[in-house]
């Protein structure tokens, strides 16, 4: 039976490809579900990838995850560095967390540095562009092959 993996993305990412793009690439959001999703039919997974600018929203959807998702893929955006709401409900996620960053945060501010959510990551992917995405897939293909 496929497997889902929730692929949630924090604020401003839906700017991905359209701002930025000396930090963050060319490529959109749109461009990181395709690719996801072609990985994950590899591995028999499939991909519900979700953005949203509220850290309540991204929350409730790691609730949803709980009962509905086999693995989360998170780039909680700037919220990584803030939110220890996002953190206690990975904390209440049975499954595996993959956590990537776009950048290569340690070369950036110090306030990136820290992130809140890598307590709980059991991967963090940093500084590979778009393609950390599919590496967390591929990642997660393998700790769930049967
Ligand atoms: O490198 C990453 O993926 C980040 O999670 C991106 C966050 C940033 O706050 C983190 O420190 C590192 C920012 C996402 C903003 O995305 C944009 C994309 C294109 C244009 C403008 C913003």
């Amino acid at each position: 039976m496929t497997k889902l993996i929730f692929v949630l993305n924090g604020p401003n990412l839906n700017l991905l490809g359209k701002r930025q793009p000396e930090i963050y690439g060319r490529e959109t959001l749109e461009d990181v579900e395709r690719n996801c999703a072609k990985v994950g039919a590899g591995f028999g997974l499939d991909v519900r990838l979700l953005q949203s600018n509220h850290e309540g929203q991204i929350v409730d959807w790691i609730h949803e995850a709980r009962e509905a998702a086999a693995g989360i893929v998170i780039n909680p955006g700037a919220f990584t560095h803030t939110s220890v709401a996002i953190l206690d409900a990975l904390n209440a996620f049975e499954g595996p967390v993959f956590e990537v960053h776009i950048s290569q945060v340690h070369k950036r501010e110090a306030f990136r540095h820290h992130s809140y959510v890598s307590m709980r990551s059991d991967g963090i992917i940093v500084g590979c562009g778009i393609e950390g995405y599919e590496l967390a897939m591929r990642r997660l293909g393998t700790l769930l092959a049967d």
